[in-house]
């Protein structure tokens, strides 16, 4: 008994506590049930490993990166900042899980073994459930199965014990086989009949886009014929989005703060600060600045190492098991079904009214600063744009992604404020994260454990309710869209 005990022991503290290792694991076991040969397993497991150990490096490096401005903030102005972005928000989520609540820093990675079985559950008794689609884009659950773990852990006090992993992982694996589930027909429709369905991180928005975009306007008149001005093609690429985002929030911010307050040791006390002795101010500013993009550089490069394991892993696990299912995938593969101009000007429509509200939020003083963070005010009003476009064409796509510009900011200071996350400096910011879920978050605060439940029924009765419209039964499992 007591080296059972022992070996669980280590188990637990050596593998299911580390992430990086655990992932490993799991594509080790991908792999094996998929009988891939031992070298193919050996080299998947190093790779989801070190990738993983790479995005920790880069979380790391955004954290001490950022730690300086928000002292500094904080010592100036007595306010916080989050750049509402998954990957500041995982940092944050991450970092404040293991000051306040130690025991949990496993939760997230056991949540995603958990969710991903339940959604495996789920799709398995489609009879029952009307699920049809099994989320396996890795990266993605990882950042939201850290933005879940805080809300659950933060909100919910009775649930910080051993229910509440259980109670964490169930709740993520509703959220993606359902939410995901909601995007077939319209991922059907913009692709005629792809195959495939989105598991990112704006499946409420795409469900909701495919039923409003056509009242807003005429899907005739797609974004084809318009004609976007050359220089935007530059942000195609992330570093050059990310560094320019970057230099501009950030440049406006250290100009403000100004050289004394980076320079002075009492506020900055980790970090870099300021050197007025070596380095010219300016270039301080830009090198802050595009250090950001360094380290998120780095940490997607590590990113790409493990999600490309863990994908064929749970695609190889899926096929096996769960065959007819629908894979659900990356946002970005829906882009090129749609209008080449769609993903360009859902970006900058996105951008504007993010910029439009931020300063909304400056002038009447909000106690937090928003900062724009690339991955949401790109990838969600990208996908917003092609969607609608797709059915109210460019009417459609402009007022969408504008909207969800305007909500990606406005309701991510709500949900900074609710999570209590301003001296973390980030947010989740991907605009499911808005909403539905910081709806979820306040059902949570005030109704304990009971919100839970009804966050849960929530997620159960929508495939019912999708099922129930849907006029041909037969049609609804094979995720033909019927109108
Ligand atoms: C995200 C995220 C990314 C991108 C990528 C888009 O939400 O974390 O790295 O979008 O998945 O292809």
């Amino acid at each position: 008994m007591e080296i059972l005990n022992t070996i669980l022991n280590w188990f637990s503290q050596n593998i299911l506590q580390n992430p990086a290792f655990f992932v490993g694991l799991l594509v080790l076991i991908g792999y094996a049930l998929l009988k891939k040969p031992g070298h193919d397993i050996f080299a998947g497991f190093v790779k989801a490993t070190v990738g993983y150990m790479i995005l920790n490096v880069g979380a790391g490096g955004l954290v001490t990166t950022f730690r300086p401005i928000l002292a500094a903030l904080n010592f100036k102005f007595n306010i916080g900042a989050a750049v509402i972005d998954p990957y500041f928000g995982l940092a944050a989520a991450n970092t404040k899980i293991q000051e306040m609540f130690p025991d949990f820093v496993k939760a997230a990675t056991t949540a995603l073994l958990i969710g991903f079985g339940v959604n495996i559950l789920l799709v398995a008794f489609r009879k029952i459930t009307k699920v049809r689609t099994l989320f396996i884009t890795g990266h993605i659950m990882v950042q939201q199965a850290a933005t879940i773990s805080l809300m659950v852990l933060f909100l919910i006090p009775q649930l910080r014990n051993g229910y509440g992993i259980t109670a964490i992982g169930v709740i993520c694996g509703l959220y993606w086989a359902v939410s995901s589930n909601m995007t077939v027909e319209a991922t059907q429709r913009l692709t005629g009949g792809g195959g495939f369905a989105i598991g990112h991180q704006q499946q409420f928005a795409i469900w909701f886009v495919d039923k409003v975009a056509g009242k807003l306007g005429k899907k005739e008149e797609n974004l084809d014929n318009l004609k976007l001005p050359k220089f935007l093609s530059i942000f195609h690429d992330t570093v050059v989005a990310s560094a320019t985002l970057m230099l501009v929030f950030f440049g406006a911010i250290l100009l403000v703060l100004g050289p004394d307050v980076m320079a002075n040791k009492e506020v900055i006390t980790s970090g870099a600060p300021f050197n007025p002795a070596k380095q010219d101010f300016y270039m301080y500013i830009i090198q802050t600045a595009f250090t950001f993009s360094v380290y998120l550089f780095v940490l997607m490069q590590g990113v790409r190492m493990f999600v490309t394991e863990l994908t064929n892993a749970f695609q190889g696990i899926s096929s096996k098991l769960l065959p007819g299912s629908f894979p659900a995938v990356d946002v970005a593969a829906s882009y090129g079904f749609g209008s080449p101009n769609a993903v360009l000007s859902g970006f900058a429509c996105g951008l504007i009214g993010q910029l439009i509200t931020i300063v909304l939020l400056v002038v009447f003083k909000n106690p937090v600063l928003i900062i724009t963070g690339f991955v949401p005010v790109f990838f969600d009003n990208a996908a917003i744009a092609v969607y609608a476009d797709k059915r109210g064409g460019w009417k459609a796509a402009v007022i969408l992604s504008f909207i969800s510009g305007v909500l990606q900011v406005a309701l991510g200071a709500a949900c900074v404020a609710l999570l209590d996350l301003a001296a973390y400096g980030g947010y989740h910011g991907n605009i499911d994260f808005e909403f539905p879920w910081l709806g979820f978050g306040y059902l949570f605060k005030s109704l304990g454990i009971i919100g839970y439940v009804l966050v849960c029924l929530f997620f159960l009765a929508i495939p019912q309710i999708q099922f129930a419209k849907a006029k041909d039964k037969e049609a609804y499992y094979r995720g033909e869209a019927q109108e």
